[in-house]
């Protein structure tokens, strides 16, 4: 298990935050998701050898948000 940090920009509300809390919830791997969406920031608990970090931003991405590896 690997911890990735991601840090979000574009989220304005709790709407937003549980928008991306879902799109990260989908991707094969993904165990916890933790997004705080004032601070930006999403904490993802990902199995290693499955979903990509790159995966993790495109998911982001795709539900209209920017996102970076921290
Ligand atoms: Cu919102």
């Amino acid at each position: 298990m690997q911890t990735i940090i991601l840090n979000i920009s574009g989220m304005t509300c709790g709407g937003c935050g549980n928008s991306v809390t879902r799109v990260l919830q989908a991707l094969d791997g993904v165990e916890n998701v933790t997004v705080d969406w004032q601070a930006g920031r999403a904490e993802v608990a990902l199995q290693e050898g499955t979903s990509t970090v790159a995966d993790l931003i495109a998911a982001v991405e795709d539900a209209g948000f920017e996102a970076r590896a921290n």
